[in-house]
């Protein structure tokens, strides 16, 4: 089959390359042309496991171009970003790849819609676009992503899906095209329940991060180690608590929640979630000044600007929320991400992050992070602040550091 992907972001390149590595014809059709002459020239845009070896796989069944040509299936894998001002989703890039399929489309050509996006947007929106007030003879199915950054390859390949379709045989053509490269369940539904579900998903997760850093908030109060208690608590057959941190970040769990209330006036644990996970940044920053007591024109140093651990991803990261607020504080702020090359002012190692710094604020889960030696850094004053709870307390304790950890008040 002859299949379009539009968008080769984070989820479109590897899914087109996943259908070409599959025997399909693949165009990956992408606006950003630096995205499109990097993959004519051999290059990934991005870095992901596994992504280069099956690059190479795919090599010849997969071209990259800037426009969108007649195929059997187009599959949209665009961003939907929310609207900051207006708090919705904006679907700026949903119309334009609708827009641009459309001409191209004929009877039984299948269109997937993988972007994530309110529910209702596929009936009431894309489809609309696509049939351009005519009768619409093509297939529609939204079949949003369900793959974890980091791990994006072996979850597109493993995870159970849901296929939402507008007809019966729209649903049986997204089955046959995904079980081509995926051995997980595919679980068919209609449209609307397909990104109402998916939505779900994501602010279920952000609802138990908003509890888990509640508990953290709380066990500083009565004087209990919330990484402990959670730990504890897990242990519990149906009990599944996730962890605390300096906030949520990534271009989904942080943001789909909002495109659910965008919906509705009943919402009411939703936007608390929202609230609370928000405010971790400035409970970070609290701290930090607490330490910074009475040092003059204070400089802290923060450890990781990724928007989680071992990604090179920094997408509404809680690091950026973290040293905003520490500037209105009136801190200078550094920053070291070993795995960020593209960031000015990225420092170049962690000696020289740290070097006459007053605070480290280790905000970012990386590997990379749990083995630094504090004996090898040369501070001004010696504190460090732990949102992950990833640091061995001791060791830094031994090295004449003092600690803060999220959730644990000692
Ligand atoms: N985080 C915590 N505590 C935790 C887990 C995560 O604070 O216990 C933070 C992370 O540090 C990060 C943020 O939450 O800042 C989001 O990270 P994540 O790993 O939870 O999720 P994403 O955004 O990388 O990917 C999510 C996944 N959704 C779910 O697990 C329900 C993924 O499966 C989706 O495909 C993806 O969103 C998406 O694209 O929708």
């Amino acid at each position: 089959m002859k299949i379009s992907v539009i968008g080769l972001g984070y989820i479109g390149l590897p899914n087109a390359l996943l259908l070409a590595r599959a025997g399909h014809e693949v165009i990956g059709v992408d606006i950003n042309d630096g995205i499109v002459e990097k993959l004519k020239g051999g290059v990934l845009p991005f870095d992901e496991p596994g992504l280069q070896k099956l690059f190479e796989e795919a090599k010849l069944k997969f071209k990259a171009q800037s426009m969108v040509e007649s195929s059997d299936c187009y599959i949209i894998a665009v961003p939907t970003p929310l609207d900051s001002e207006m708090k919705i989703a904006n679907l700026k890039s949903v119309k334009a790849a609708s827009e641009a399929i459309a001409p191209h489309l004929k009877k039984d050509d299948l269109v997937i819609l993988e972007s994530t996006v309110p529910p209702g947007t596929s009936v009431n929106y894309v489809i609309p676009l696509l049939s351009k007030g005519k009768e619409r003879e093509f297939l529609y199915a939204h079949c949003p992503e369900r793959a974890i950054p980091g791990k994006t390859l072996t979850e597109m390949c493993n995870n159970d899906r849901i296929l939402g379709g507008i007809d019966d045989q729209s649903r049986s053509a997204a089955i046959e095209l995904y079980s081509g490269f995926s051995s997980g369940k595919l679980y068919a539904c209609d449209v609307t329940t397909a990104e109402y579900v998916k939505l779900m998903e994501n602010t279920y997760r952000d609802v138990n991060i908003a509890l888990a850093n509640e508990f953290a908030l709380i066990a500083e109060e009565i004087g209990v180690d919330v990484w402990k208690a959670i730990e504890l608590a897990n242990k519990h057959p149906r009990v599944d608590i996730l962890k605390p941190g300096p906030g949520v970040g990534g271009h989904c769990i942080a943001i789909d929640p909002l495109f659910m209330l965008a919906k509705t006036s009943n919402a009411r644990l939703i936007p608390l979630a929202r609230e609370i996970n928000d405010s971790m940044a400035i409970h970070v920053v609290k701290h930090a000044k607490e330490m910074l007591k009475g040092i003059t024109n204070p400089t802290i140093t923060l450890l990781g600007l990724a928007y989680k651990a071992n990604v090179d991803d920094t997408r509404e990261s809680p690091a950026f929320k973290v040293a905003r607020i520490a500037e209105t504080e009136g801190m200078n702020v550094r920053v070291f991400d070993p795995l960020i090359k593209d960031f000015d002012g990225n420092y170049g190692d962690i000696e020289a992050a740290a070097m006459q710094s007053d605070c480290l604020i280790l905000v970012t889960d990386h590997d990379d992070f749990r083995s630094i030696d504090p004996s090898s850094l040369q501070m001004r004053n010696f504190n460090i602040i732990d949102t992950r709870g990833i640091i061995d307390l001791d060791l830094w304790l031994k090295n004449g550091f003092n600690c803060k950890r999220i959730g644990l008040n000692e």
